[in-house]
């Protein structure tokens, strides 16, 4: 009895503090949090509890849950069970263990139960504001519910429990009386919140759900978005076939030239640049790609990749495509056997509706190209240049720290990541990257961008993924004759605040002009006019005095002219 008094003042003391956590499956934001149970290995031989972390703030209360055993799905494939005694009174609410619980939770029957005193309510996800992630398979799972919930009604705080099979699987804790939660008050506040204004080439990605650009009363909500979000390249993902649809993005930018790809199954790429080449790579026709010629004095070339992967539980399918889609790239890239001439070095985006939904494998081949058939597909193949996987890009919403990309508040599948943005990280920076989710913008912010709230939620059920980048690299592109001899080496830190470091080597004695110019092509200042002997040199430049945004670094030596970008990030 002693014992089980100083646990629990253990848990009133240790177990209160608010945390910005942002619901995209990354776990660095849960680092400063207090374990609140860690669960033996072993005391079940199934679904076996690892940890679980708990913490608040304004708006959620949030858990962390993770297994010793193996990778499941949380949105399905599984029976963990959620208990919330949100009144500590165990003679309120549904009876299990300790705990007089108001809301009981099923994640993988996604379903839940509210024990009012006059009755059982059954939840859905959107009941109780349910955002979870990774959305494909893992061992740990972050977690929100919404406080004010009317299952919750914000409690001062609650009793906690959760069952890895109904009420017979592996407890955390596994105390009779839960965990104790007491939600504090400390006011996280808002998320910093991230500015519609474009900083670079845009690219935009969308599944339109079911042809949505096209419907007289979808159109205006799409119209107001593409508007408001300027892109140069737009990715289409559901739009199904007809062919309006290069003049109606013309006619909602009349000052651009548009150029229309053709529609490959339910894909489309346009883009202000002209579509040089462009073709359905995979047999599902779940893929296609555009090359496009932009005006980049780095490397004018730019493949996008666009796919619509099998829906839903169909994971053979999904992977099939996505091992294909590596067998493709690696012939393209290494036997030359393509559908057209693809230039060494050239910098590429993945994005689209990806669908992954099931197991996370399907990310780590369209990523690393780790084939996962490789008696059928062969070697697995890195995707980008320099033999490295390309990076998925993990983006959040402006104004909110959620990172989901499809939500609809009547399905019983809450709110996920299915759409995704991949690049090739050895030659493209990214300058800025959110999820435009009007839903969740100030008015103020709505009225700046001639938005409304419904926008987003009316147009589709998938989110726009916004990405703003520019070509990085100098050194692999084979269409561009460089000089041999560097004398303009990258400077770092790159992007930088308020200091850039700028390295130059010469091999000989030599007149050097080193200049930065702003993105319009306005002198910003002149670093060196002079002749300097043989061997390296650090230039440095502080921006402090000047705006965020992209500058030129233009060394001239002789005949020879470099360039490198850096971005100044306040
Ligand atoms: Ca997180
Ligand atoms: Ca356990
Ligand atoms: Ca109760
Ligand atoms: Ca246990």
């Amino acid at each position: 009895m002693f014992g089980r008094f100083i646990t629990q003042l253990l848990y009133i003391t240790c177990l209160s503090a608010a945390h910005p956590i942002v619901i995209d499956g990354l776990w660095d934001d849960w680092q400063e949090v207090p374990v609140a149970v860690t669960d033996p290995e072993g005391d079940y031989n199934y679904d076996d509890w690892a940890e679980l972390k708990i913490t608040n703030d304004d708006e959620f209360i949030f858990f962390k849950i993770s297994l010793h055993s193996e990778e499941t799905l949380l949105q399905d494939w599984n029976n963990f069970f959620l208990y919330i005694d949100a009144d500590r009174d165990s003679l309120t609410g549904h009876p299990f263990r300790g705990l007089g619980a108001e809301l009981t939770w099923h994640f993988g029957y996604r379903m839940g139960q509210y024990f009012e005193q006059d009755g059982i309510i059954d939840l859905w996800q959107n009941d109780i504001t349910l955002r979870q992630a990774p959305t494909v398979t893992s061992t740990e799972f972050e977690i929100a519910i919404a406080r004010d919930s009317f299952v919750l009604s914000d409690p001062d705080s609650i009793a906690v429990i959760f069952s890895s099979f109904y009420d017979t699987g592996d407890y955390m804790p596994d105390n009779w009386e839960g965990i104790i939660y007491h939600m504090d008050t400390t006011v996280v506040g808002p998320v910093v919140p991230i500015s519609l204004e474009k900083t670079g080439t845009r690219l935009v990605t969308y599944n339109t759900h079911y042809t949505g650009i096209l419907e007289p009363d979808r159109q205006p909500y799409f119209e107001r978005i593409l508007q408001a979000l300027e892109p140069d390249i737009i990715a289409l993902q559901e739009h199904s076939e007809w062919n309006e649809i290069g003049d109606i993005i013309s006619s909602w930018f009349p000052e651009d030239t548009w150029y229309q790809g053709y529609t490959f199954r339910d894909l489309v790429v346009l883009s202000k640049y002209p579509i040089i080449n462009q073709a359905n790579l995979i047999n599902s026709e779940r893929t296609m790609c555009a090359l496009l010629q932009t005006d980049d004095p780095i490397n004018p070339y730019l493949l996008i990749l666009n796919s619509h992967f099998s829906c839903c539980d169909n994971d053979d399918d999904r992977q099939e495509q996505v091992d294909e889609l590596v067998q493709v790239l690696r012939e393209w890239r290494l036997n030359d056997n393509g559908p057209f001439d693809l230039p060494e070095g050239t910098p590429m985006f993945h994005v689209g509706d990806f669908n992954f939904v099931g197991y996370r494998e399907q990310i780590e081949t369209v990523t690393a190209g780790d084939i996962q058939d490789e008696a059928t597909y062969g070697i697995d193949f890195p995707l980008d240049w320099d033999g490295t996987a390309i990076t998925d890009l993990f983006s959040r919403h402006t104004h909110k720290r959620m990172a989901y990309t499809w939500r609809s508040d009547g399905s019983s599948f809450n709110p996920g990541k299915l759409d995704y943005v991949l690049y090739t990280n050895s030659n493209l920076s990214i300058l800025k990257h959110f999820v435009l989710n009007t839903l969740v913008m100030p008015d103020s912010v709505l009225n700046e961008w001639e938005l409304e709230a419904e926008d987003t939620n009316e147009a589709s059920d998938h989110l726009p993924r916004i990405v703003d980048f520019m070509v990085t690299d100098l050194g692999i592109s084979g269409e561009l004759d460089l000089p041999q001899q560097y004398i303009l080496s990258h400077p770092y830190p790159n992007p930088f605040n308020p200091q850039v470091m700028i390295p130059i080597t010469l091999v000989r004695k030599a007149h050097i002009q080193l200049r930065i110019y702003d993105i319009h092509g306005r002198l910003v200042i002149s670093l060196a006019d002079d002749v300097l002997p043989a061997g390296k040199k650090l230039f440095s430049w502080d921006g402090s005095q000047n705006p965020s945004g992209v500058y030129i670094v233009r060394c001239q030596a002789g005949h020879i002219m470099q360039t490198e970008k850096i971005i100044l990030l306040k």
